[in-house]
């Protein structure tokens, strides 16, 4: 009980209190846009996606916005997440520990092609021929991924997408 009292005010320092208000709506967003991801075509999926993360509604994304994801995704993985199965619960929060050993800042600015410090739809998805298939198709099709460049970007998760498609 007493680790979980300290754990909590851990937590609530670190995730500024706007976040905390934000967790039921990336869990309404994941629950209503997974069938819309899974079935529809790619860009109704980014555009559900792109809309949550710009929070001033500007249509680009700066890096506040994305640490602001990223929190969320933290927050919403250690308490919301519990009813996933545990094996995705982990892999979430290694994923989340992979993005920040590559540094959050240091992929941002590789995906911003022209350094205005602003990521556009066309920057994040350079490197994938996005068609009117659902999203995670197209991600999962070699063809339509240019895993070189999209290796690049990544820097140090670059291991990661080897082992991603590696398994396929
Ligand atoms: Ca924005
Ligand atoms: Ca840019």
């Amino acid at each position: 009980m007493k680790n979980h009292f300290r754990l909590a005010i851990a937590v609530s320092l670190l995730i500024p209190a706007a976040a905390f208000a934000d967790v039921p709506a990336l869990e309404h967003l994941v629950e209503t846009n997974r069938t819309v991801c899974e079935t529809k075509p790619a860009q109704h999926c980014i555009d559900a996606g792109w809309a949550f993360a710009d929070t001033n509604r500007d249509g680009v994304l700066d890096l506040g916005e994305i640490q602001r994801l990223r929190r969320l995704t933290e927050h919403w993985a250690m308490t919301k997440g519990k009813s996933l199965p545990p094996r995705q619960q982990g892999s979430i929060l290694m994923g989340l520990m992979l993005v920040d050993s590559a540094g959050l800042p240091t992929l941002f600015a590789n995906y911003d092609l022209n350094g205005d410090g602003r990521l556009t739809q066309a920057e994040l998805f350079a490197d994938v021929k996005l068609d009117n298939r659902p999203l995670p198709w197209i991600l999962a099709d070699r063809d339509a991924v240019d895993l070189q460049a999209t290796r690049v970007k990544l820097g140090a998760l670059g291991p990661l997408l080897d082992g991603m498609m590696a398994r396929r």
